[in-house]
């Protein structure tokens, strides 16, 4: 993806999911936001935006991080908001194991508290051992977890799966997080 491209996904994903009010759109319950007043309101303040460009951004988003409803007229991002939204996610029973990519300097407080969301609405697991190293790669040298899911469900705790494949939770205790060793075999 261009930088120009990136960016404008950047955008997306910060007006979607964490500032809506910054261009004077409202996100209603779901997450949804209408379209047309989207990109009416982006051009209002100096954001050049087309509808094109939006499908475009949906089509090639490397995560899929936005949906657009059926009838065409409204969006939303499919997960990680920090804006309270019910996205309205079924409770799905998870594998055995679900993965977590952290950064190495997280780990102290992580074994101590678990794992927890932050500014986000949920934890963050991964379904696959790579996907976890990317996702920890962001914040500095990955470290990666495994989460012992089906004991967690077992346990209660609830799990949901978004439309683009990412597993949430509320949080992990630390007794359900395993240290992955394999990390770099797998690289
Ligand atoms: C860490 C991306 C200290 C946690 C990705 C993570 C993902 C703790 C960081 C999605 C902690 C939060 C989410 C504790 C958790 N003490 N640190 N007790 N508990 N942490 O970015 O999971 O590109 O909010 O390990 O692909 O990294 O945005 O969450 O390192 O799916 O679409 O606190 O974001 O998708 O960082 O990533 P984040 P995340 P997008």
């Amino acid at each position: 993806m261009n930088t120009n491209k990136k960016d404008f996904s950047k955008f997306l994903s910060f007006v979607l999911r964490h500032q809506p009010e910054t261009i004077g759109i409202k996100l209603d319950e779901h997450g949804w936001t209408d379209i047309q007043i989207l990109i009416k309101n982006a051009r209002a303040r100096g954001k050049h935006m087309t509808l094109e460009a939006i499908q475009e951004a949906v089509r090639i988003s490397d995560k899929q991080r936005f949906a657009i409803s059926e009838d065409g007229l409204r969006i939303r991002a499919n997960q990680g908001h920090s804006v309270k939204v019910d996205l309205a996610l079924p409770v799905v029973t998870p594998p055995d194991i679900l993965f977590h990519g952290t950064a190495s300097r997280f780990m102290q407080s992580i074994m101590k508290e678990g794992l927890r969301p932050g500014s986000r609405h949920h934890v963050h697991l991964s379904a696959t051992l790579q996907t976890a190293i990317t996702v920890g790669a962001r914040h500095g040298v990955p470290i990666v977890l495994r989460v012992m899911a089906r004991e967690m469900h077992e346990a209660g705790h609830k799990f949901f799966l978004s439309a683009n494949g990412v597993w949430l939770c509320d949080q992990v205790p630390p007794r359900y997080l395993i240290r992955n060793h394999d990390d770099k075999q797998t690289k």
